[in-house]
């Protein structure tokens, strides 16, 4: 698709939902679904790069994250080597910087170990942020930011008053990825039209788009495709009518 022209969201954030039902399709087993999905990833990441796109927010939804069979589970755990071993000297060369939010500490050692190696190898690249959100969820963000501010109230760092949304921006996972840290389109794939917990505060002025794709199949064109739709909105909210 031909995007010249086109108004480039300067954050886009993705629900990649589907690899489940993609394996579940071709009867194959749960993992080729995941290991096609971060295929996938890598894709849409590079994609993003070209477009300038400035921050890519991925989550890797799923329901029951943590009550898979085992030899999911397992397989789910190796995934990011794979990612690392495979995708970072492309990481490096398109000066892509790896960033996360949520809440890692309950991840296995080894997988914490590849995540920072990842943070850390790419920490001074000044290219698209790729900010993957693992075991994130949008209410428990913003209990913890309460908790956060309240204890800086408590200690006389700050007074209730000066609360306002800048300061609580300033307080969300989300800070490091500013002045982009809101999302201006957010991409669900497989069909579901819900928000299911993710970035609540981020999203509250973001154009959605939902498309039937399963995440496997989701292609840079069918990413383009969701581009230029909020293209089209934009232009439509911008025009006085
Ligand atoms: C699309 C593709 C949706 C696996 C694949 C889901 C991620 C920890 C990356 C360290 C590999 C994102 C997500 C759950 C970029 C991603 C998954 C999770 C899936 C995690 C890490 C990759 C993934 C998930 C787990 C930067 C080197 C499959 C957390 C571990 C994997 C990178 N399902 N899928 N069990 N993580 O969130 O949660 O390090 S690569």
């Amino acid at each position: 698709m031909n995007l010249d022209n086109m108004k480039i969201p300067n954050h886009v954030a993705i629900i990649m939902d589907g690899n489940g039902r993609w394996a579940k399709k071709r009867l194959l087993p749960r993992v080729m679904g995941h290991k096609k999905g971060v295929e996938t990833i890598k894709k849409i990441t590079i994609r993003a790069h070209q477009l300038n796109i400035k921050v890519l927010t991925v989550y890797a939804f799923s329901t029951e994250n943590w009550a898979r069979p085992k030899d999911e589970v397992n397989y789910l755990m190796a995934l990011p080597k794979d990612f690392f071993d495979s995708f970072m000297p492309e990481l490096m060369k398109n000066n892509v910087k790896v960033t996360y939010i949520g809440n890692a500490d309950r991840l296995p050692e080894d997988t914490k170990k590849i995540l920072n190696r990842a943070v850390e190898k790419t920490q001074d690249n000044t290219g698209l942020i790729l900010n993957i959100a693992l075991n994130y969820g949008g209410r428990q963000e913003i209990v913890q930011t309460i908790q956060d501010i309240s204890q800086a109230v408590f200690r006389n760092e700050i007074k209730s008053e000066e609360i306002t949304e800048d300061l609580v921006d300033q307080y969300l996972m989300t800070q490091h990825l500013k002045p982009y840290s809101n999302p201006d389109l957010m991409i669900r794939t497989s069909g579901e039209i819900r928000l299911s917990n993710f970035l609540l505060w981020q999203l509250a002025y973001s154009e959605f788009y939902f498309t039937d794709v399963l995440w496997p199949d989701f292609s840079t064109d069918d990413f383009d495709q969701a581009i230029a739709a909020y293209n089209k909105r934009q232009r439509r909210f911008g025009k006085i009518s």
